[in-house]
């Protein structure tokens, strides 16, 4: 098989490259320090790569161990503030890693920050997101919009996002596809895969528009990675 390496410690010049640069193109197998990640399908408006085996089995449900006793209902940005509420088109549960906050979650973060070409301090902490039958989260984009009011606040800690990583931890038996409405494409939910997308301006014109469909029967589990502009601390 063929693969590419990327190393434990790249170098972060000052003007960084884009991140998820270099996984649009190269061989079909990712080595990332001996673990091996399949590029399985790739999409360049906007910049989107389908990944597979990122996780490893014990490696999700270690995460998925870790999360649970802290769940609770998400919330989502109240973009008239930068503050959170409770929203009918978010029914997940979730919870917040801090950095770092173990050594499972500092590996699997270096993991990323390496496969993304991207530096761990402009990532926020991973999240994690469980969907039971009928849970779903309605098509939104996960840039601040600038035009809210609430989004200068948002902005102090670490600049805009710029891309998202969603990681899926278990497979469901049936629905919770990722759907990207402007692309008509849903991504299926399969444990240790996960969906790189990058969007270039916080407009609708970066057509990121995605959603989580409602899960019709199992759980879904995932991991969701936001990268920012800058440190984010
Ligand atoms: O769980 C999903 O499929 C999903 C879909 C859209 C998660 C997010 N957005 C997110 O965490 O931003
Ligand atoms: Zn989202």
């Amino acid at each position: 098989m063929v693969t590419t390496a990327i190393s434990a410690s790249p170098p972060f010049p000052d003007t960084l490259p884009l991140p998820g640069q270099g996984l649009h193109s190269g061989p079909h197998c990712i080595d990332l320090d001996g673990h091996q990640v399949q590029r399985l399908l790739t999409i360049n408006a906007p910049p989107l790569v389908l990944l597979g085996n990122l996780l490893r089995a014990d490696e999700c449900a270690a995460l998925i161990d870790a999360a649970r006793p802290r769940m609770a209902r998400s919330q989502t940005v109240q973009q008239h503030t930068g503050g959170e509420e409770l929203n009918a088109h978010r029914t997940s549960d979730g919870m917040f890693f801090r950095r770092g906050e173990t050594p499972l979650i500092q590996r699997i973060e270096e993991r990323l920050a390496h496969l993304l070409g991207w530096p761990l301090e402009n990532c926020e902490g991973l999240q994690v997101l469980r969907y039971g039958p009928g849970a779903e989260y309605r098509p939104h984009y996960d840039y601040f919009d600038p035009a809210e009011p609430g989004t200068p606040t948002l902005l102090q800690r670490g600049g805009q996002r710029v891309a998202t990583l969603l990681i899926y931890l278990s497979t469901p038996d049936e629905g919770g596809a990722t759907m990207f409405p402007d692309l008509r494409l849903e991504v299926a939910p399969q444990q240790g895969h996960a969906v790189f997308f990058r969007y270039d301006q916080p407009h609708p014109a970066s057509r990121t528009l995605h959603g989580g469909a409602p899960v019709v029967t199992g759980e879904k589990w995932v991991a969701t990675q936001w990268l920012r502009e800058r440190k984010f601390e």
